[in-house]
């Protein structure tokens, strides 16, 4: 679709198509470069200037002076000093699928000759390269890429950078050495600068990459200083008073010797399938990286080997840059529709044309509230940047503002809910809205209430999935969660693509469901702000439901973790007839869970200690294991920190083993956990 959106808005011939592109391309280097906002995302520049270099190469007299495809990088703006780069930066050719890389080994390997190639694969990071000067070991000025040739003076900037040495260490300071490098944001500063922008009213950046260089290229130095930067460095320029290592390996290895910051993930490997092993490695653990990267690069190591392969027009024939699908792409709003959750919150979401990101198709993305669609300004009409990255839940990032079509309006909530008409209501300084009908009028809230309570951590009933609960609530069989349990099996056959054995396995999963456990049944009522840690707390120290159902606030808030947000909506949850009708029939049709030794804050052999669960335990699950953790006083939180006690790492275990490595925390495997829980039960 994004072809034809494009070309609808320009003439057909490829001499005005060119000239559109040329038009097209400099207006967003210049909004991406000078002006650090940029309106479209990568993927589209780099789609646009492809179109471009293609209708160049066919029409060679449509070259003209001006085309972007003649630059390297960008225009230059007046604040700061131009720099002439000794040796350009170049650019990477950029391969997007195997088989680019597969053309690329073996026109090295061709080149030069060989069988096999040894390379040095590296991260390619989403940031702002940078040249930085040293003389006699000092930093003596730092520029940003430019055009490649030249750049733009930002040393007071750079300076400010803590990861940046102002000194190379002595004994590796050459006459003169020009560090080529990346100055990036790490996720959680870009998180945090948002978070700030947003709280003071200021426009929020649309990625770490532009926030990045938004910081690198300010006015003042103390605005920069007070944005956290880093930088990894990997490559050199010109090298003056000094041999050149041998290998871009071994470079890197100086780099770090002389106190530079050199990134870890890099790896010599050798011909095709050593890349690709790496770039899967690489693949992998990219979400649990604490910076954004978007892809590898691959460089031929010996560097006698590079100079032989040389350069072709902008980019050198010794590397390449293998990316990642794209994380972000361009899309238009077909209409915003409103969704009813559990607790009855209204979520406005966009309904986008489909688009291929982030190695998916997205058709829908959150726009979480209204207040956050009125900040970022999203109408239904409107050309937006979406992303999806890793496993996150697809994004409206921005709208580009010049692509907004005449006559669109602004988003409003409905003022009634949009399922069963009940009034919305959203109270003073809250952001979510939500609809008043309860579970009990609004089938939307009863729908995705019996999806909880059936759903694998609450009572786990195999086989009852999202369209057969559609089905039972729209045909009046089934108004709350315990008539699930008195419906005959017949009723259940008599359902849409519902065999005899599928009905049949559903009366016993419903069966099974039966028995369960207190801390599960509390968390399947569905209580607001009660997730499955509470409800376990809750459990431990109250017993039973009935101590619970009567506990006053005070008691309530005696519960770890409990405040008085929590206290106030079990208090609300009990005080409703409803609900204790609901338990009350619940338990009539043959719920029931084993009895729960009560167990006080002040008690436990594992109190104050937190554990994080990674991986697949054999001979428990996840939940049985928190179960005995916080049976015996201890805490399970999701991600590891300074504060994590243990980790208990089962089979294939996680991203989060490694960070627990690096923070040197007591790492257990599933016998250590089993003898650690024994031995302080028997205690
Ligand atoms: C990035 N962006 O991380 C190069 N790069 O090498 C790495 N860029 C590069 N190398 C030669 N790791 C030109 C650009």
């Amino acid at each position: 679709m994004q072809g034809d959106f494009f070309k609808a808005t320009t003439g057909d011939s490829p001499q005005e198509r060119a000239a559109w592109l040329r038009q097209e391309l400099n207006r967003h280097n210049y909004a991406y470069y000078t002006l650090d906002n940029p309106t479209i995302p990568d993927t589209e520049y780099d789609r646009l200037f492809r179109e471009l270099q293609d209708i160049e190469a066919a029409h060679p007299e449509l070259v003209m002076p001006d085309s972007p495809t003649h630059r390297v990088g960008s225009v230059s703006s007046t604040q700061f000093a131009p720099v002439t780069h000794s040796v350009p930066m170049l650019s990477l050719q950029n391969g997007l699928a195997e088989e680019e890389v597969a053309a690329f080994d073996s026109r090295v390997r061709e080149l030069l000759g060989h069988d096999s190639i040894e390379y040095e694969a590296e991260l390619k990071f989403d940031g702002l390269a940078v040249s930085l000067r040293y003389e006699d070991g000092i930093l003596v000025q730092a520029a940003t890429r430019g055009d490649g040739f030249i750049g733009e003076d930002v040393t007071a900037n750079i300076r400010t950078i803590r990861s940046i040495p102002l000194a190379l260490l002595p004994g590796q300071r050459p006459h003169v050495v020009d560090v080529r490098g990346e100055v990036l944001m790490f996720k959680p500063d870009f998180d945090r600068l948002n978070e700030a922008q947003q709280a003071s009213d200021q426009k929020e950046f649309i990625n770490p990459r532009n926030a990045a260089a938004g910081s690198l290229r300010q006015k003042d130095p103390a605005v920069t200083a007070g944005r956290k930067l880093h930088f990894f460095a990997y490559g050199i320029g010109t090298l003056e008073g000094m041999t050149m290592p041998q290998t871009q390996a071994a470079m890197l290895d100086w780099l770090e010797k002389a106190g530079l910051p050199v990134c870890p993930e890099r790896k010599v490997v050798r011909g095709l399938d050593g890349l690709l092993a790496f770039f899967r490695v690489i693949e992998g653990r990219r979400d649990s990286l604490p910076y954004e990267i978007d892809g590898l690069v691959y460089k031929v190591n010996s560097l006698k080997e590079q100079e032989q392969l040389g350069f072709v027009s902008r980019a050198p024939r010794f590397a390449i840059a293998h990316k990642f699908p794209a994380q972000e792409a361009l899309t238009r709003v077909l209409d915003i529709d409103v969704q009813v959750g559990r607790t009855g919150a209204l979520t406005p979401v966009a309904r986008l044309e489909p688009v291929f990101v982030g190695g998916a198709n997205v058709t829908n993305a959150t726009l979480h509230n209204e207040d956050e669609v009125h900040r970022k300004d999203i109408r239904v009409g409107d050309t937006v940047i979406v992303r999806r990255a890793g496993d996150v839940i697809p994004e409206v990032v921005a709208n580009v503002p010049e692509r907004r079509p005449d006559g669109t309006v602004i988003f409003h909530l409905p003022a009634a809910c949009p399922v069963c008409g009940s009034p919305v209501i959203r109270p003073e300084g809250e952001t979510i809205a939500r609809c008043s009908g309860g579970w009990v009028r609004c089938p939307a809230q009863k729908k995705t209430g019996l999806q909880h309570f059936a759903s694998r951590k609450a009572m786990n009933i195999d086989g009852l999935g999202e369209q057969l609960i559609e089905q039972l609530v729209d045909k009046g069989m089934v108004n709350t969660a315990a008539d699930l349990y008195t419906l005959p099996l017949a009723d259940f056959a008599g359902l849409d693509r519902m065999a005899e054995k599928s009905a049949q396995n559903l009366v016993q999963a419903l069966d099974i469901s039966k028995k369960t456990t207190l801390p599960r049944f509390l968390y399947a009522l569905g209580i607001r702000h009660v997730g499955e840690s509470t409800a376990r707390a809750l459990a431990q120290h109250f017993g039973s439901i009935d101590s619970l159902a009567d506990a006053t606030e005070e008691q309530l808030l005696e519960v770890a973790d409990v405040g008085p947000v929590v206290a106030a909506s079990i208090k609300t949850f009990f005080a409703d007839a409803e609900s204790r009708n609901l338990i009350a029939r619940l338990r009539e049709n043959g719920v029931t869970w084993a009895e729960q030794a009560v167990q006080t804050k002040e008690e436990g052999s594992l109190l104050h200690k937190t554990f994080v669960l990674t991986g697949t335990l054999d001979s428990l699950t996840r939940e049985e294991a928190a179960e005995k953790i916080e049976a015996l006083g201890g805490k399970v939180t999701g991600s590891v920190s300074t504060k994590t006690s243990y980790l208990i790492a089962g089979k294939n275990p996680g991203s989060k083993l490694r960070r627990a490595e690096q923070l040197g925390i007591t790492i257990l495997d599933e016998k250590n956990f089993c003898e650690l829980i024994n031995h302080e039960k028997s205690h």
